[in-house]
């Protein structure tokens, strides 16, 4: 695992050694693929997808301690953050940690219910989370001059205990959005995510329990380029602290483009119900209404991604899962058979990068299936899961002093010149 006193001796020898090289596209074409960013918890490869310091979903659902048959993400943080597969009890400890450290003032419950009650869930998270800054460990001994060989310390406290809260915090925001503000207490006999299930109040199915384990698990990083996690590292950079930073992450994620797609998936779905005039459409109908979204000038959400190059491997563990448990379900047999049909019609119009279906496109129907059916709050799910990757990184940026981190910009004026000068 990667340490200052190994790195440092590392990088006074290849300080100058070239790893990539900048195009004019590239600038102009959101930095895709430009390897200028450090991020220890996970590296995602276009054809084979996602790997968790090493690790592939199918092999974490072995390696990792486990329930319900799904790992549990308290597992997959113990790995992010130790490089190490944790034990039973090890996982055990955590699950009790965050048990211990959940603990949430008042005044956050008065901030989010002066809210205005269509106020999207989203929104709510950010200023859920913000309210309890004023917590922050690392900021508070920041003020008292803390060393900056202990600025990692500080902040896995702030990362241990915003990830104690965040559950019953998005699940306060469900139930006051859309279940009338009645609220579930907290079930302590219960795993991190099997609670947060738990409180959520949709479904007693005990599948319900172990999706979520699932879903809390595949979301939880994918490298640090990624809106979400590049935004966190940045805000983290400024040594902002990790309520802060965790905030910038989630206004990212709620951008339709990045993790609102989940939502923008269903949404699109039940319009085409809607339109087609029924639950059971045909391929044929399928492969019209897709069509004529992209006449719209839209988007088919749910497909295609900057890096991926194959099918999402988080979308193939999601179809394992409903293969098991809902094969028979309208709605999820809808997003298999535009599974059949939009790659093909994607990759005819042969511009599309990568005609595949990313994470966004399954998870709305699985939760459909157990009665969740508020798409607005979807997103709410994908930010409680990437705060294990994006916090976990952060103690790393803390651990190695990575710097504030400043890019160059320039104007297109500049790069004209640059160019005429270079011919
Ligand atoms: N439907 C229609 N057209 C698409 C498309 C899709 N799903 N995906 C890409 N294209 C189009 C782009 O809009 C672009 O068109 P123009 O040249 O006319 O602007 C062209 O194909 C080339 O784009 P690309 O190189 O394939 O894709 P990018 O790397 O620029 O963008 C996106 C990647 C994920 C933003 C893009 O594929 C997209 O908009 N997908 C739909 C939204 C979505 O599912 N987002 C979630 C992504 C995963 C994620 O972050 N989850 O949180």
């Amino acid at each position: 695992m990667a340490t200052i006193a190994d790195i440092k001796p590392f990088l006074k020898e290849h300080q100058e050694t070239i790893i990539d090289q900048v195009t004019i596209g590239q600038v102009y074409g959101g930095m895709r693929g430009i390897k200028s960013m450090l991020w220890e918890t996970s590296l995602l490869d276009p054809e084979e997808g996602i790997r968790f310091r090493g690790f592939s979903i199918p092999e974490l659902s072995l390696k990792l301690p486990s329930k319900g048959g799904q790992p549990l993400p308290e597992g997959l943080f113990w790995l992010m953050l130790t490089n190490e597969i944790p034990t039973e009890e090890d996982v055990q400890w955590l699950s009790d940690e965050w048990e211990r450290r959940r603990q949430i003032p008042q005044t956050t419950w008065d901030v989010l219910n002066a809210l205005d009650p269509d106020t999207h869930p989203m929104t709510q998270l950010g200023i859920g989370i913000l309210s309890l800054q004023q917590k922050s460990v690392f900021t508070n001994q920041y003020a008292e001059g803390l060393n900056k060989r202990d600025y990692w310390d500080a902040t896995y406290e702030d990362a241990m205990n915003l990830i104690a809260c965040l559950p019953q915090l998005a699940a306060f925001i469900y139930r006051k959005s859309f279940k009338n503000n009645e609220q579930i207490a907290p079930n302590d006999n219960l795993d991190w995510a099997a609670n947060f299930a738990h409180m959520l109040g949709v479904s007693d199915d005990p599948n319900f329990n172990s999706l979520m384990r699932l879903y809390m698990t595949i979301h939880a990083d994918h490298e640090g380029g990624n809106a979400s996690a590049h935004a966190v590292h940045l805000v983290g950079s400024t040594l902002s602290d990790a309520y802060y930073a965790l905030v910038g992450g989630v206004n990212a994620l709620a951008g339709p483009l990045h993790g609102l797609a989940n939502q923008e998936v269903i949404k699109w779905i039940f319009e085409m119900v809607d339109t087609i005039g029924t639950t059971k459409p045909t391929t044929e109908q399928i492969r019209k209404y897709i069509e004529d979204t992209i006449a719209e000038g839209k988007v088919i959400p749910g497909y295609g991604h900057a890096v991926l190059r194959k099918p999402d491997p988080r979308f193939i563990a999601q179809q394992a899962f409903a293969m098991e448990h809902m094969k028979d379900d309208d709605i999820v047999n809808i997003v298999w058979k535009v599974f059949d049909v939009a790659p093909k019609v994607l990759g005819a119009l042969g511009k599309v990068s990568n005609p595949w279906p990313n994470v966004d496109a399954h998870s709305g129907a699985i939760l459909v299936h157990y009665g969740l059916k508020e798409y607005r709050y979807y997103t709410v799910l994908f930010a409680v899961s990437r705060a294990l990757g994006v916090l976990a990184s952060l103690c790393w940026s803390r651990v190695l002093q990575l710097p504030l981190e400043r890019p160059k910009s320039m104007t297109s004026g500049w790069i004209k010149e640059w160019v005429e000068k270079r011919s």
